[in-house]
């Protein structure tokens, strides 16, 4: 069901490295159901200066190093994921930053399910479509978004 009448978006999630082992399939699964296209998706273990880098916005706060530390400790799933509004869709998939409001306010968010803490919040995903692509590019390197979609429609025909 590809939508020809809107503009497809692209964002950038991460199932974080503990969440990984335990409830990788559940996760894919609950992306599937809720109509994402999964564009690019590979396993990749962080450096420390690669997660310093990711998360250079958070930089000189309290939890900068637990949350560096937490990143790198095993390999994350990196994904592009596309759909109509995705950046703002996969926010909302995966429900607010701390699990307490999370289980209360949305119960079937993957944050709802599977965070542990407001550090381990079991996924990522980009905040805004400047901060999507820069993160694609960081992680995926120079690829062509546009290509991606239009081979995809391709296939449909
Ligand atoms: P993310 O960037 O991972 O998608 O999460 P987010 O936008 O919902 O939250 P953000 O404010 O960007 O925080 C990034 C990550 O830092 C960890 N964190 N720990 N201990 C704490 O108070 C605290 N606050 C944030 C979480 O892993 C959070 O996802
Ligand atoms: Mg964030």
């Amino acid at each position: 069901e590809i939508n020809f009448f809107f503009p497809v978006e692209h964002t950038l999630a991460a199932i974080k490295p503990d969440t990984l082992e335990e409830h990788r399939d559940e996760i894919l699964e609950q992306i599937q159901n809720a109509g994402f296209s999964l564009s690019q998706i590979k396993e990749e273990k962080l450096s420390r200066e690669m997660a310093e880098e990711f998360y250079k916005e958070h930089k000189g706060k309290p939890f900068f190093e637990q949350l560096v530390d937490y990143m790198c400790k095993g390999p994350c799933l990196m994904m592009i994921l596309s759909k109509e509004n995705a950046v703002q869709e996969w926010r909302s998939l995966m429900g607010p930053t701390d699990p307490t409001e999370a289980q209360k306010s949305s119960p079937d968010s993957l944050r709802g399910r599977f965070a542990k803490s407001v550090l381990e919040n079991a996924v990522h995903g980009s905040s805004n479509q400047d901060h999507a692509l820069e993160k694609i590019k960081f992680i995926f390197g120079d690829i062509d978004l546009n290509m991606m979609v239009h081979e995809e429609e391709d296939s449909e025909k």
